[in-house]
């Protein structure tokens, strides 16, 4: 090979590996279409039927939320969730893998990274107008999923709630500002929920949550490179006296439906006459640690996202066993206000079933606790 030929060669390979130099650094803008549906589902609040806290049947304290009777709906009640499907058909739901059955109640996770496109094509199957509002990221007023006067007509309220078998397709760009700042971490958490009566839509179980990765920062299935494993809780109140089925849902569960009395609580409608009775402290929609329990490895690199919901609640999510980073403080207790976020980061060292729970202490008495299980360290963490 004469030395021009070897400078060509030289060039060209170079040339190529600028090419995929960059092809890496810079992943092109991906539009991620997410199909979903808000279903109306009879949702169980603690299918165990028992307290796996304390390993008892539920107590006088635990059976006012869990089991119906006279004046109170029990553990079962009507709620509309926000469900993945495969396609626009929505026949067929994306089934959910065992490392995310802890969502419980909860959307799905909606992805993305800065720079992409989320489009979610929605569906109502739920009997009253329901919406999807996204936090963080960007949208028009076409867009925004949420019922009020803008100043908008037409088209641009079109989102705002979608009848009974309407559908709507949510364009969201992803610009910087819904990513995270230089100093967090990979990701920034997010949320979404309908907001066409907001209370009640929540109530109802609309909510889920949504994570965003910065340029870069994501591997081809959405989740960020520099974690092993990724677990959404959501420290949720539930009023299920001002729900969209609470009427539905007291004719249906409701041990006594003509004791029914109605009351206004700050403004907000509800149920007596036994005053929290009606209130689910949950976790993902779960009681007294009936949820699926999530699982992780000593060493793992394990990002927690806490999330809460719309009612006159705090919450003080509290991990035994092990320590998280939340806002680069050391701490064992995060603290979260209505429709709070928090990112916790944990490097288990402590193998064993720890107590996950909100130090409330009404929540706790009212079942807001869960577990979570640290197994020893495999060879095989990704
Ligand atoms: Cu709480």
């Amino acid at each position: 090979m004469n030395s021009r030929r070897l400078f060509a060669a030289v060039a060209l390979l170079a040339a190529g590996a600028l090419v995929w130099i960059a092809a890496r650094a810079t992943p092109a803008p991906q539009t991620r279409v997410y199909y979903i549906a808000a279903d109306e589902v009879e949702w169980d609040y603690a299918p165990a039927g028992r307290d796996l806290i304390s390993g008892q049947p539920f107590d006088s304290v635990s059976r006012p939320f869990t089991e119906a009777g006279p004046r109170r709906m029990g553990r079962r009640v009507v709620k509309a969730l926000y469900r993945e499907y495969s396609d626009s058909t929505f026949r067929t739901l994306t089934p959910r893998p065992p490392e995310w059955e802890h969502l419980g109640f909860l959307g799905p996770v909606i992805r993305a990274e800065v720079g992409d496109t989320i489009r979610v094509v929605f569906r109502n199957n739920a009997r009253f107008p329901v919406s999807v509002h996204p936090h963080g990221v960007f949208y028009d007023k076409d867009d925004e999923g949420a019922l009020y006067e803008d100043g908008t007509s037409g088209a641009d309220k079109a989102d705002d709630g979608l009848p009974t078998g309407g559908t709507h397709v949510y364009t969201w760009p992803v610009p910087e500002r819904a990513g995270p700042t230089a100093h967090e971490t990979s990701t920034a958490f997010w949320m979404y929920h309908s907001h066409v009566h907001e209370v009640e839509d929540v109530n109802a179980g609309l909510l889920g949550p949504m994570i965003i990765g910065r340029r870069g920062a994501l591997r081809p299935d959405g989740t960020p490179k520099d974690v092993d494993r990724e677990i959404v809780m959501g420290f949720i109140e539930v009023d299920e006296g001002s729900s969209l089925y609470t009427d539905h849902n007291v004719q249906t569960y409701w041990g006594t439906p003509d004791s029914v009395v109605r009351t206004v609580v700050f403004g907000t409608p509800g149920l007596g006459p036994d005053g929290a009775a009606h209130f689910r402290e949950t976790m993902n929609g779960f009681l007294y640690g009936n949820g699926p329990m999530p699982q992780m490895r000593v060493g793992e690199r394990v990002r927690w996202y806490i999330m809460g919901s719309t009612n006159f609640e705090f919450h003080a999510p509290h991990w035994h066993g092990n320590v998280v980073d939340i806002d680069q403080m050391r701490t064992d207790v995060a603290a979260i206000l209505p429709m709070g976020m928090a990112i916790a980061d944990m490097t288990p060292d402590n193998p064993g079933v720890w107590l996950f729970h909100c130090h409330v202490g009404a929540h706790l008495l009212m079942g807001m606790q869960g577990r979570y299980e640290v197994l020893p360290t495999s060879p095989t963490t990704r």
